[in-house]
């Protein structure tokens, strides 16, 4: 009941809302986009993580309709950050019954022309498992999001089972290294063999590529040795509110 009002409802003080972490590129530093990390400040409880209500949200059957809100307030925050002359992709994420919603791609277009927001400043991230489950209907639903302009990435990617058939195949522009990989990469040679190897894949399937939580210095040095395109961690930046991200592109152009 509280969710599915919190649902109904945009920026408020006790609502739902989008932060914005920050992506930023290796050889220099500049911000080269963002994601959209879902949060629910909830009036009794506090701030609440995605851990918190997502699993319930799944459970209430509302994830499609999580999915549809968090893209119209998203292309909402696009609009806001183009006003104030801005050109940064802002990544979504996508959940499994979001991927296989048949009016994905409509509503995608939809909100997009809603918004005035063109297709290129609009990237949909989707876990490796989620892509992989079913590929038949993946495939159908790039090939329609990759038509309207979209950027798609594959998120958390080593931790799901890739057909490198269907990687080469599928209309993808950026894969995001799990951050269980970048995390241990600077203790663990597997861990690092792991990142340097997926770096290469990519490159090797002309995807840019994108280092997942990075924390120190000493990681971000690495993946910048590995040429590694874009880091996205603690190291770089946190999820941010709106104006705090803004703040920080500012400092960063
Ligand atoms: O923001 P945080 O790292 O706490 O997110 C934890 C998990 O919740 C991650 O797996 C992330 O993909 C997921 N998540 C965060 N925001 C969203 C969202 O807007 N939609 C969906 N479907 N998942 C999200
Ligand atoms: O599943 P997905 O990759 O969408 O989840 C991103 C999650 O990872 C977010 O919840 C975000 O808060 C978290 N995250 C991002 N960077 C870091 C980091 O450097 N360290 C840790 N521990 N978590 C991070
Ligand atoms: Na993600
Ligand atoms: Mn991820």
């Amino acid at each position: 009941g509280d969710f599915r009002a919190a649902l109904q409802r945009h920026g408020d003080s006790d609502g739902l809302a989008l932060a914005l972490q920050p992506k930023g590129r290796l050889k220099d530093g500049h911000v080269v986009g963002a994601e959209a990390l879902i949060r629910w400040r909830h009036a009794e409880r506090g701030p609440l993580s995605p851990a918190d209500f997502l699993p319930m949200a799944q459970e209430c059957g509302l994830m499609v309709e999580l999915d549809r809100w968090v893209l119209d307030e998203a292309l909402r925050l696009q609009r806001n950050l183009m006003n104030l002359g801005h050109q940064l992709p802002l990544s979504i994420n996508l959940s499994v019954e979001g991927l296989a919603d048949v009016q994905l791609a409509g509503n995608v277009s939809a909100a997009l022309l809603r918004w005035g927001v063109p297709s290129s400043l609009l990237e949909i991230e989707i876990p490796e498992g989620a892509l992989m489950r079913d590929v038949e209907v993946s495939g159908r639903v790039l090939a329609e999001l990759s038509a309207l302009g979209v950027r798609i990435s594959i998120d958390d990617f080593g931790t799901g089972y890739s057909s490198f058939a269907y990687l080469a195949r599928f209309p993808v522009s950026t894969l995001k290294i799990d951050r269980s990989f970048v995390r241990d990469m600077c203790t663990k040679a597997a861990s690092k063999t792991i990142v340097r190897s997926l770096v290469s894949l990519a490159h090797a399937l002309s995807m840019d590529v994108v280092a997942e939580g990075a924390e120190t210095d000493a990681e971000m040095a690495m993946l910048r040795r590995m040429h590694c395109d874009v880091v996205q961690g603690f190291g770089y930046g946190r999820p941010l509110p709106f104006d705090t991200f803004v703040s920080f592109v500012s400092q960063r152009m």
